[in-house]
């Protein structure tokens, strides 16, 4: 069965956009994004104007804040301190990768924590790891969402996880091992968590050994066609969050076509991990906008 991420986001905007007219029938303000792009990386601009449109579609504010490349690490913290300072603004995102000259680490730990809807300070992280309220980073939440809509369950599951960045592999591990009552606001009914997790990474030995004990296996390593079928169990479920231009065309990390047959579930490129990414923007700054305003 496809995991359509697609379908699943529009679905959640609905929700989101009922929440939202609700707040503005009470005669309260709507939730307001600001987003921070350096550069005209063609992948990131997409995003964002992906992240604009979806804004648009649910009510919140968004605001674009765009930098020519050459800008400075100075400057870019001055704009980070000065939307941390905003009161008008709820929670703001800078659209990684930055230019080489600047710092993302620097940039990141710059960010209040209570409107960092990237999930991504150490504040957050760390929060999330003793499982206090914190905001989760928007791909492993929308990855959580989309296996708590489809009822596919973690609990006692072995979780293969195919990459350890900041952004994706770390948090999602984390959020798969978590005792579930420990679980964050936004969460579905299916219990997810309480799953034995093992991390993989470029120096991982035997891969294939390692993959092919998962019930369920999320690649996030930026090499397509990475997951072969001969790595996954019969009746496997796979989450390909790749995102790789091969020809022009866009392809995840997964073998998809060979992959697809073995699975039980699997998620596809375009229209899986991307659109959820997406809407748990929207989740978190929705979320940012509730702490901020009681
Ligand atoms: P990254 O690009 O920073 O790092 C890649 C990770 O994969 C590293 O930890 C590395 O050790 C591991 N890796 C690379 N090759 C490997 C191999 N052959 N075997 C085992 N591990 C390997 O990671 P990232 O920022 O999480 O991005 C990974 C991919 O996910 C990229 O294609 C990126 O575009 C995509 N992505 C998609 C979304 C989405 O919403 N769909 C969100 C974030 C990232
Ligand atoms: N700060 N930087 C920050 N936060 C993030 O959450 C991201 N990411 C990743 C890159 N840098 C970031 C994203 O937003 C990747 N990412 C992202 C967002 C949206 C989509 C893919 C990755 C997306 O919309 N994917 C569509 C296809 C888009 C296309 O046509 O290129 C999909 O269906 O997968």
């Amino acid at each position: 069965m496809i995991l359509d991420g697609k379908k699943i986001a529009a679905e959640i905007r609905g929700e989101l956009r009922a929440q939202i007219e609700a707040l503005q029938a009470a005669g309260k303000r709507v939730p307001k994004l600001a987003i921070v792009i350096v550069g005209e990386n063609p992948a990131s601009v997409t995003y964002v104007n992906n992240k604009m449109k979806a804004c648009a579609e649910v009510g919140i504010e968004a605001v674009k804040i765009a930098y020519p490349v050459e800008i400075t690490e100075q400057t870019l913290l001055s704009e980070v301190h000065k939307l941390n300072n905003d009161p008008s603004i709820d929670g703001f995102i800078v659209q990684l990768p930055l230019p080489d000259h600047i710092c993302e680490t620097t940039i990141m730990c710059a960010i209040d924590r209570r409107k960092d809807v990237d999930g991504l300070t150490p504040e957050n992280v760390g929060r999330t790891v003793q499982g206090l309220p914190s905001i989760i980073s928007a791909t492993p939440r929308g990855i959580r969402e989309l296996l708590a809509r489809y009822q596919i369950a973690t609990e006692g599951k072995h979780v293969v996880v195919i990459g350890r960045s900041n952004i994706v592999g770390k948090p999602m591990a984390i959020l798969l091992m978590q005792r579930p009552y420990l679980s964050l606001p936004g969460m579905s009914a299916a219990s997810l968590g309480d799953a034995t997790v093992t991390i993989c990474h470029s120096k991982t030995r035997d891969l294939t050994a390692i993959c092919r004990t998962a019930d369920i296996i999320i690649v996030a390593a930026g090499s397509p066609g990475l997951l072969t079928a001969e790595m996954v169990k019969e009746g496997a479920t796979v989450i390909d969050v790749g995102i790789n231009r091969v020809n022009g065309k866009l392809v995840g990390d997964v073998d998809f076509e060979h992959v697809a047959p073995k699975a039980a579930y699997i998620s596809p490129v375009p229209g899986g991990v991307g659109p959820m990414t997406i809407v748990s923007l929207l989740q978190n700054t929705l979320q940012a906008y509730h702490e901020h305003t009681r």
